[in-house]
């Protein structure tokens, strides 16, 4: 039960949250902006979750912020659980930059049309370290693009894929599209064998249980999606991978991977804890659950079990999408 609380805590009850995340940014420019045009609402929100990330946010912040230029607007929501080392003042005090110096802002031609980007930057500051996966479905409740985007703040995860990502999802059927470090042409880089090892055997233990034989890196924290296929999905794993979650959960959801080099973090340190292999087996064993409560003659079982449990994200979709 604990867990459950955890989740609704950080994500979609206000009345049950313990802690009041602060946002800060520049959210009230697509907010006010929304009113008169819709032009302006960010097509893709990209959702960075830090912990101690000082050294790398602003450089990714920027380098999303260069690849993206002239193509579309995005929001960039970076959730902060109140890092030690300052990442979400830092972030704070560059979006507050951005705004009054307007350079979130950009007129560009294509053919005879002036068309505005914007490329927002906000920061949810919580109040305490409640974990990476929380930090991401925070972020995607507050969020209000049609396609989300996720990527780690430490550069493990190349930027300059973002833009064929989003194209990916702009101009083909496909409604996941997620980087593979297993694919041909994908490869990790600066890992030591034993990490790689076990990042292995985890994946073919999570392919073989799940039925995601298709899949060769359902583990990956490298992805992008359109936003309607989270309607009525229901989240209630302790949240070891969200990817892995949604891969099970978003039924009939078409899914592509593109292969990428993962590269170890240069700057800032790991926050991954012996704590992680006791949450892959208790996300395994849930969503095992899931999946077989889905197959059918067990239609009523599912039922059951999740309005026991559920946590809805389709209410805050539909209050999100226009
Ligand atoms: N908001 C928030 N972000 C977190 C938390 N834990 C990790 N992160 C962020 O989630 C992303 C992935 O965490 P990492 O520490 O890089 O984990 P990892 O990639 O498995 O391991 P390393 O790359 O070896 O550090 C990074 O952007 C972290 O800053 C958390 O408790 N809260
Ligand atoms: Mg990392």
């Amino acid at each position: 039960m604990k867990k459950i609380r955890h989740l609704h805590g950080s994500f979609f009850s206000q009345q049950r949250v313990p802690v009041n995340p602060q946002i800060f940014g520049t959210l009230n420019l697509h907010r006010r902006e929304l009113s008169s045009s819709q032009a302006s609402v960010p097509l893709v929100s990209i959702i960075i979750p830090t912990y101690n990330e000082s050294q790398n946010i602003i450089n990714l912040i920027q380098s999303i912020r260069r690849y993206t230029e002239n193509l579309f607007s995005a929001e960039i929501i970076v959730v902060d659980d109140i890092s030690p080392d300052k990442t979400g003042i830092i972030v704070k005090e560059y979006a507050d930059k951005m705004y009054s110096q307007k350079i979130c802002q950009r007129q560009y031609s294509a053919g005879d049309q002036q068309i505005q980007q914007v490329v927002s930057v906000r920061v949810i500051c919580r109040n305490s370290k409640e974990g990476l996966v929380s930090a991401v479905l925070c972020g995607m409740k507050n969020s209000l693009g049609k396609y989300i985007l996720v990527l780690d703040a430490d550069f493990s995860h190349p930027p300059n894929l973002v833009v064929d990502m989003v194209n990916e999802l702009r101009n083909s059927h496909y409604d996941i599209i997620s980087g593979s470090r297993y694919l041909k042409g994908g490869q990790i880089i600066g890992w030591p064998f034993r990490r790689r090892a076990i990042s292995k055997f985890a994946t073919l233990l999570a392919r073989t249980i799940l039925r995601l034989n298709h899949i060769t890196d359902p583990m990956s924290g490298f992805f992008a999606f359109k936003r309607d296929i989270m309607t009525g999905i229901t989240f209630n794993t302790s949240g070891f991978k969200l990817l892995l979650e949604i891969l099970v959960k978003a039924d009939g959801a078409k899914v592509k991977e593109i292969p990428y080099s993962f590269t170890d973090r240069k700057a800032g340190s790991s926050k991954l804890s012996s704590k992680v292999i006791l949450e892959f087996a208790k996300a395994l064993l849930h969503l095992y659950a899931y999946y077989i409560t889905k197959q059918p003659g067990n239609k009523q079982k599912k039922q059951i079990k999740s309005e026991n449990l559920g946590i809805d994200v389709s209410s805050f979709v539909k209050s999100h999408v226009q």
